[in-house]
Order: C-alpha cells, then structure tokens, then sequence
C-alpha cells in the first residue's frame, strides 16, 4: 500500500542559525517550551507543580517566553480552540483537541507503541494504522497552532515522546529557528526501536532538530547506532548527519531541586499526615515505593522481591512495614486497566499470607498525596525501594535521596535499569527481575550501620547537589544555542532529492501525511 510520506529538512539555514545570533541569555531569543501537559499558573504566576515545571517556568522567566501544550480538554464536532494567558513575561498557550485526536495520537501511538517500546516492553503494545496516523496528524496539527505564535529568532525546546516529529513539520513550514528534543523516557537498541510503526519517520523526526538530548549514555549510544544503521553517520563532538542535515545529540541526565526538596522534607517531618503514619508504625521499619501505576516501574516484581524478603527471614514478620504508593494514570489505555486490578489482588494476596490480625505487611495507597507529607515519608523511611524494570531517569529515586536527614540516612535500593543508576552509583543497585538478589539487599539496607549508610548517602547527595534541574535545563540550552554547525545541511543534503512525495515538500501540505493509510 501506498504511503505518502513526509520530506523533512529541505529548507535553507536561515537567520535563526547564523553563528552570529545573539545567545538565550542576551537580548532577543525568547525560549518556547513545548509539552504534552502546560503547568498553567493558577493566579500567583508560578505553575503548582513538580521540579521539572518549575525549572522550565523559570527559564522560561528569565529569558520571556512560551509554553505550548495540549490543554487537557477534548471537543467534539467543533474545532479545537487556543487560548493564552499571559503572566509577567511569559505566555501559556493551551491549544484542546478533538476526542479522537487525543484518543489517536496519545492513548494511541504514544502510549501504546512509543511507550512500551521506549520501555523494552514490545509484549505491551497495541499497534494500529490509525493511531500511527493520529499521531502524525496531531503532531501537524500542534506544529500549524505553534507557527501562529512563533517569532523568527525564539529558542524552540519540545519535550517527550508525543512530539519527535514536530520539529519536522516546522521545519516543513519553512521554519528555520533553533530547536532542541528532550526524550524523558529511555530511548532503546536499534532492533527494538525499529518494532515501531513508521520507525524511519520516528527517525527522520530526530534529525529535524538541532539538538537531541536524552537521559544517559546509554541512550545517546542506542539513538547513534540507530543513525548509523539507518544511513547516517557520528561526526566530532556529538555531531550526526542524517536525513541531509547536520545535528548534535548527547546524554543530559535530569535533575532535581535538591536543596529545595531537602527543605520540604524537613518541612515534612511536622506534616500532619506523616506524623500520624510515624505513630501507626510503632517501631516497624518503614520501605517506602512511589510510583505512577505503570507496568515500567516493577510494582509487581517488587511485590515479590518483599513477599521473598518476608518468606525467607521470618524473624522481620511484624518488624516491617512497605508502603506503596501508586497514583493511578492511563486508565483509558487497557494495559493499564489491567495492571490495576492486578496489583491490588497481588497485594491482597500477599497481605492474606504473610498478614497477621495486628500486622498489615503492605500498605498500599492509589491515588496521590501531598507534596510535603511525600518528602515527609520519604525521610521517615529507612528504605527506598525504587526497582523500575526500565526508566528513563527516575525523579522519585533522587527525591529520595535528598530528603533523608545527614545524621541517620535510609538506603536507597535502586534499579540498574534506571537512569538515575548511572549517577547514584552508592545505593544498592539491583535487577529488579531476581526477586531473591531484590530481598538479599531489601535486607542489607534494612541492616546497614550508620557508617556505611552515612558513607554511601554523602555521596549520592554531593551527585545531586552538582547535577540539580536547574543546571540541567542550562546545559541543555547553552548547548542549544552555542554550537556554531548545528542544525546545518549536511553537504548535498538539500532534502529535495530523497523520493518522497513532492506536494509534501512544499511547506504547508495539501493533505493530511498519513493520508494513504486506511484505518
Ligand atoms: C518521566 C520518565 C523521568 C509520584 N507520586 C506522587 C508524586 N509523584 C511524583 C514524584 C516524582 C514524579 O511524580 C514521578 O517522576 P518519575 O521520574 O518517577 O516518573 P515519570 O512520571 O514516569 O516521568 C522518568 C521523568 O520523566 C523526568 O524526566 O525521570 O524516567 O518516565 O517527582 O515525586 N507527587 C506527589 N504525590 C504523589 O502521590 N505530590
């Protein structure tokens, strides 16, 4: 079958790339981030929400700027609205989406093919042609909303994997500024990668860009054998030239808000709810696991590694207490639905076993809790179980970290299989898939001298405080825009020449990408 496929990357370089274009910092070059979900302020002015927003929304700050996004609101049989709203210098820009766009390109192919493959786990996708053209269609559909608000000389930054392509059909409008990805989630070896759907557009999607920055080495080495196996090549300093054009990637591992996290956590300890959970202990050691309810996190295999840790030291029975917390998410995708129901009879099962009149082993929370009574808990437990089967950084493992108190640190147990791996390399690292290794260190950390804790949490935390997320986003963005070569056509690359469909090399297309594809 027949399918129109996009050009990408045909245009001239433009103002935007000249060498001589003033820095982010300077005058000129406003920064627009663009993301699934826009942390709208509610009135004060700064968004209610994690580390990661607040970083952004301060950069976005001190140079003015914009945030684009999805508003969070479907419509039907009319169309899709945009709405701004202004606050000091920066704009919030939400644009909604019909029902079935949003059902297409996000519960669709983003979370049912790019997700799970992203995640190693081809035994949870859901393929079909219509989301894989949803989610070139919405990915249009948001480039075409952003072109009416953009200036020449901003400073694009998109986020996560709902967008890989955006940069394209930007770029297919005649857009020439800078602009830089940040993939959050893992990024995988070329052989899985190539499982998904349209994985040369995916690909192809990349090379708009001039920057491309995932969460560790790994990553990075995974995305520059995919270039090469698809026919590009590695130039110097993290520089690739594919698809006719020339672009730098490279490993940008996420930060947090260290010292800030550290300070609600001791804000924490006076919270109302963590005091009482401290009471209701009653001398039980505490294992404490944070988690969105996703099949990427190991809830499940976590479950067993302490239903191990209770089976083979009985003498911990009515010593400890684990407590998940798990907010529910994706419910409308069935892979979700499904691991909901089992997780709670898992937990049930587990409780009934192992559980006693006056002893409830797991505690297990589904919906979310405050931020400060989360710092709280976190510093009152002894463990920090963080054992994904597969994660692109893991914020909860370095929250962890920073919240615990210098003079009687808890142990982070963490998985060798989440980014944050690479940098807090003196937790007890762990596979998470052998529940037997996963309780033996449950059970070290549970009995670690004050020495080794104190020892081995210093050293995490000095990590942390180097790498914060402020630091991150000024990385990423001073390597945005000081690279002189970036985002250069690669010699000969002039896009037009590649067999692609030529009314779709135009800028603004005539016909929807994926326009060949039957449902
Ligand atoms: C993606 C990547 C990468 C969780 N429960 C509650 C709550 N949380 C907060 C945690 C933490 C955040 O949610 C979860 O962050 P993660 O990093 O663990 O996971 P993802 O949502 O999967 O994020 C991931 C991240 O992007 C950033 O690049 O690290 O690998 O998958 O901040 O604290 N917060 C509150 N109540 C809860 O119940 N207040």
């Amino acid at each position: 079958m027949a399918v129109a496929i996009p050009s990408l990357d045909h245009e001239p370089v433009g103002s935007a790339l000249r060498p001589d274009r003033p820095g982010l910092d300077k005058a000129g070059g406003r920064l627009v981030v663009v993301s699934n979900r826009v942390p709208v302020p509610s009135g004060a002015g700064s968004p209610n929400a994690g580390g990661l927003a607040v970083a952004l929304d301060a950069a976005l700050k001190q140079r003015g700027g914009l945030w684009f996004g999805w508003s969070g609101n479907t419509v039907d049989g009319r169309e899709p609205e945009t709405e701004s709203h202004e606050f000091a210098n920066v704009s919030y820009a939400v644009t909604d989406l019909a029902q079935r766009d949003l059902d297409d390109y996000y519960h669709g192919f983003a979370n049912r093919a790019l997700w799970p493959v992203c995640h190693y786990r081809l035994d949870m996708t859901g393929f079909n042609r219509r989301n894989t053209a949803g989610y070139f269609r919405v990915n249009e559909f948001f480039a075409r909303r952003l072109a009416q608000l953009i200036r020449p000389d901003d400073v694009i930054w998109i986020h996560d994997y709902h967008f890989i392509p955006l940069a394209s059909y930007l770029r297919g409008m005649g857009f020439t500024n800078r602009m830089g990805f940040f993939l959050h989630i893992p990024w995988p070896p070329a052989d899985l990668a190539a499982v998904l759907p349209a994985y040369d557009l995916i690909l192809r999607g990349f090379s708009s860009y001039d920057l491309v920055g995932f969460q560790t080495p790994l990553d990075a080495e995974n995305f520059a054998n995919a270039i090469a196996r698809g026919g590009g090549r590695a130039l110097d300093n993290g520089c690739y030239e594919a698809h006719g054009r020339r672009f730098r990637a490279g490993a940008f591992p996420i930060g947090i808000d260290t010292q800030g996290f550290r300070r609600l956590a001791e804000q924490g300890e006076r919270n109302a709810v963590v005091r009482r959970t401290a009471a209701s202990l009653e001398g039980k050691q505490l294992i404490i696991g944070v988690d969105r309810l996703d099949y990427s996190k190991g809830i499940g295999e976590r479950i067993d590694a302490f239903s191990c840790l209770i089976e083979n030291n009985p003498a911990l029975r009515n010593r400890v207490t684990f407590l998940q917390i798990t907010p529910k998410s994706r419910s409308e995708v069935p892979e979700y639905a499904h691991l909901q129901r089992e997780v709670a009879e898992q937990i049930g099962e587990t409780n009934g076993r192992y559980g006693d009149v006056d002893w409830t082993p797991i505690r297990y929370i589904n919906k979310p809790i405050g931020h400060t009574a989360l710092a709280g808990l976190y510093r009152l437990a002894r463990v920090g179980l963080v054992t994904p089967l597969r994660d692109g950084m893991n914020l909860v493992a370095k929250e962890y970290v920073a919240a615990q108190a210098s003079a009687d640190p808890g142990v982070l147990v963490l998985s060798r299989f989440a980014g944050a791996a690479y940098e807090l390399e003196t937790a007890l690292l762990v596979n998470p898939y052998d529940s037997d290794a996963t309780a033996a260190a449950i059970k070290r950390a549970l009995e670690m001298p004050l020495d080794e804790r104190k020892e081995r949490w210093s050293a995490m935390m000095r990590r942390l405080e180097t790498n914060t997320v402020d630091r991150w986003c000024d990385a990423f963005l001073g390597t945005l825009v000081a690279a002189d070569h970036q985002g250069m056509p690669a010699p000969g690359g002039d896009g037009e020449d590649d067999g692609l469909s030529p009314e779709l090399s135009t800028g603004v297309r005539r016909q929807p990408l994926w326009g060949a594809i039957k449902n």
